[in-house]
């Protein structure tokens, strides 16, 4: 296949203005976004994706999980397409930039096909996956999930929020809830683009990463139950604390994930105390752990030590506790020939780059099972993301962006 010419590059102003016209819908209350999966915000910033897409000269169609695929043709209309995407939807405090880069970026890839005149063999697709946070509705990458077969529909739709509304109502609710089976297009790629969401390409002044793997993640959601009583008059050996036995699970998770270093990772992020009253010893505490490590074995034995650790804490405190698996995918590792388009196109574009493992989760992990994919990263500002305070600068998002836009067409094939 015939390599785009090194000159051919995005608009990046144009990419920066969408990213920030985007960021308006569902602002944070500190310079972020909160425009969690199926709310009414989610619901207008695909009406505005679906707006430009279709004023670029796309068709978007909506699958039964409300995931968006915006097709631009290409000359051979029975050639599996070239997908390209990431995901809209934000954590409660997210950054302007975690999914929306790589939603806006395969745009305005299409936007520059579109004033260069080009045309490929192969339609490419760009994508929005519904609820890859996972933080109104657990698990992340749902949507991608049920595409790759990994969760059956009706599961993800009786998934319920914190507030007991159900996936699939809310869905029909905003009313992007399409007619498409999920998981019946075939791909002959799937690229993301993402920032880092860590520290290591920024620390290392490097443009691009190149990610080879991304690592295996797990979430417990652990419930713990012990006894109300007044936390006045109940003498301490008489306490049966729901929440003391939550902060020693805590300290548990920490240092498990400490025996793994320097790749493991552990820690707890949701936390639900009941009744949460002043002066009531916690009689109930429901937490989520998020362990992750990019080797399988080592994410199994974190798992199991884990459980033991909980089981040993909850007797030695007369306390009772229940543990459900509610995320887990194996460490990944992306397809060798994507990778390798990302690389050189890193290469031909004048780009620093480096191979690099992805800390965080991402629709791609679940769309390896299903088609070649690939990633690219680009650093973000002191690694820092899922806060207000996410930054990038215009000129990482270009050049992940034009590394991306070689990567896609020259998988999707040029025609002269
Ligand atoms: O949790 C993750 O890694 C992703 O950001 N949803
Ligand atoms: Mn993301
Ligand atoms: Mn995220």
């Amino acid at each position: 296949m015939a390599a785009p010419g090194e000159n051919l590059r995005i608009n990046a102003d144009r990419l920066w203005d969408a990213i920030h016209e985007m960021a308006e819908i569902g602002p944070g209350v500190a310079g972020g976004n909160n425009r969690q999966t199926l709310t009414d915000e989610d619901g207008e910033g695909r009406h505005l994706f679906k707006r430009w897409c279709e004023e670029a000269g796309m068709s978007v169609a909506v699958d039964e999980m409300g995931t968006m695929f915006a097709r631009r043709e290409g000359t051979d209309p029975d050639a599996l397409p070239v997908y390209v995407g990431s995901h809209l939807d934000t954590q409660p405090t997210g950054g302007r930039y975690d999914g929306v880069l790589g939603v806006l970026g395969g745009l305005e890839i299409v936007r520059s096909l579109n004033d260069l005149g080009i045309k490929t063999k192969h339609p490419i697709i760009v994508t929005n996956w519904t609820n890859e946070e996972g933080t109104r509705y657990a698990p992340a990458m749902l949507a991608s999930g049920v595409f790759a077969g990994v969760h059956e529909l009706d599961w993800a739709y009786d998934r319920k929020d914190a507030a007991g509304k159900r996936f699939g109502d809310e869905l029909e609710r905003i009313g992007w809830k399409g007619e498409e089976p999920v998981g019946q297009r075939k791909m002959k790629a799937f690229f993301e683009l993402h920032i880092e969401q860590g520290p290591i390409l920024e620390d290392e002044g490097i443009d691009i990463g190149v990610v080879t793997h991304g690592q295996g993640l797990k979430w417990l959601q652990v419930t713990i139950t012990g006894k109300e009583s007044h936390t006045g008059s109940t003498p301490m050996p008489k306490r049966r604390n729901a929440g003391l036995g939550m902060a020693r699970v805590t300290e548990l998770v920490h240092e498990v994930a400490m025996d793994y270093q320097p790749n493991a990772v552990g820690a707890i992020g949701h936390v639900e105390v009941y009744p949460n009253s002043r002066n009531i010893i916690p009689g109930r505490t429901v937490f989520t752990i998020d362990i992750r490590s990019p080797n399988k074995e080592t994410l199994d034995t974190m798992d199991a030590r884990i459980r033991e650790g909980i089981a040993a804490i909850c007797e030695a405190m007369d306390i009772s506790h229940e543990v459900e698996q509610v995320g887990h995918f194996d460490p990944v590792t992306f397809d060798e020939d994507c990778v390798k388009a990302v690389r050189n196109a890193a290469e031909r574009l004048g780009y620093t780059h480096r191979n690099i493992v992805s800390g965080a989760g991402h629709d791609a992990c679940w769309i390896n099972r299903v088609a070649p994919t690939a990633m690219v990263m680009c650093p973000c500002v002191d690694g820092l993301s899922h806060n207000e305070a996410e930054e990038i600068s215009k000129e990482w998002a270009q050049a992940g962006a034009d590394v991306l836009f070689h990567a896609v067409v020259e998988t999707a094939e040029i025609v002269e």
